[in-house]
């Protein structure tokens, strides 16, 4: 079965994925398309032949020629599309975050629940990267002994468009560490704290950048993050695990090492397209497959809620300047069989 696609916000990575459904992957067709700025979404549909244009996120959800959801549109907005995916019982990929607050993730995970089966993926594409899945089988396969610290860092030349504020910088950019760190260790974050490091005279007013995000994990396991979003020399994602008996790391994200006249280099990537182009191509692929049975994979409104809520008690964290407890009840029986 070719599942028909319908996009909810063609900005960058809403026309990437685009891109990858229509010359890439197997599976999928791109047939509707939507998006507030109504004269942007004419222009991405020049190059669609077919494709129709819908006026707003809930006419492309309930067009019946729509088999299937894909959410593109900024972080706010993402609850209303998914909950009314959700309501028309379609299968639907939301973008990270799943939503901006943990009360409106707990509303799309109630939703799901209620109608009774997995609809949501969310857009944690790290867990479909060679780099990352190789930590994990080390992980798993105890070649490091008990894991005890994990550093981080996450850097983007600059950062994106939409308004970025120190707090995205925590809901936006470090969710996804704190989503990989859920998923390599197996466990949930239990406490964060936030550390203000002197401050880059790049940074825009309202920004302070870089910051220091710690992570504390249900085993004592304590995690840092660096996320510099104005670090101009290009797109360079780190994670290093310390074992009790040794350490595992990223390697270089284009595996490719060059000595030349006297010199050593490598390409950096120049931001996340490029750095995890294959790992976006893995993660739609498993959603489209699984679209065309009528449900979903990949990372649950389970992970969005937990990634979310511990986003927010880093931002309470950030205020208070003090170690602050992350408050969440327990993981709801539906999503027990898709384990962290
Ligand atoms: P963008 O600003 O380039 O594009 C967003 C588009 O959505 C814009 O064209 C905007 O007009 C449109 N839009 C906003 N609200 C809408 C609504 N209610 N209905 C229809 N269209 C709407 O932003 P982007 O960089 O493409 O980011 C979009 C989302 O994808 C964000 O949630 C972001 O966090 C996420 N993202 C994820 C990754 C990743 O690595 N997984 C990378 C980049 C962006
Ligand atoms: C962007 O929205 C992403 O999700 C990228 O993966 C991340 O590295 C970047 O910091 C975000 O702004």
């Amino acid at each position: 079965m070719t599942v028909r696609v319908g996009v909810i916000g063609v900005g960058m990575i809403g026309q990437d994925h685009i891109r990858r459904i229509t010359q890439v992957l197997s599976g999928g067709v791109v047939v509707a398309i939507t998006d507030i700025d109504q004269a942007h979404a004419e222009r991405v549909a020049c190059g669609l032949p077919g494709v129709t244009v819908h006026r707003a996120g809930r006419d492309l959800v309930s067009d019946s020629r729509v088999d299937a959801i894909l959410v593109t549109s900024w972080g706010p907005t993402h609850e209303e599309h998914v909950l009314a995916a959700i309501d028309a019982g379609k299968p639907v990929f939301c973008e990270k975050p799943l939503a901006t607050t943990s009360a409106a993730c707990r509303r799309i995970v109630d939703a799901e629940i209620a109608g009774g089966q997995r609809l949501v993926q969310v857009g944690f594409m790290r867990r479909y990267d060679a780099g990352y899945t190789a930590l994990k089988a080390a992980l798993d396969e105890d070649r490091i002994g008990a894991p005890l610290l994990m550093h981080c860092a996450h850097r983007t030349a600059s950062p994106p468009p939409y308004g970025f504020t120190t707090d995205t910088m925590i809901s936006d950019a470090a969710v996804h560490e704190i989503d990989i760190a859920r998923w390599l260790l197996g466990e949930e974050v239990v406490a964060t704290a936030i550390l203000t490091p002197r401050r880059s005279r790049s940074a825009a007013a309202g920004l302070h950048d870089p910051l220091m995000v710690l992570l504390e994990m249900a085993s004592g396991v304590l995690v840092d993050v660096e996320v510099f979003v104005n670090a101009a020399y290009g797109y360079d994602i780190r994670a290093e695990i310390v074992g009790e008996s040794g350490t595992v790391a990223l390697g270089e994200a284009d595996g490719l090492r060059i000595a030349l006249g006297g010199r050593r280099g490598g390409r950096i990537p120049a931001d996340w397209r490029e750095r995890f182009g294959r790992a976006f191509d893995a993660e739609l692929q498993d959603w489209l497959k699984a679209a065309a049975a009528g449900t979903s994979a990949g990372p649950s409104c389970w992970d969005g809620y937990a990634a979310t809520a511990v986003a927010e008690t880093c931002v309470q964290a950030l205020r208070t300047g003090s170690r602050t407890a992350v408050s969440m009840p327990p993981c709801p029986g539906f999503y027990a069989k898709a384990p962290l």
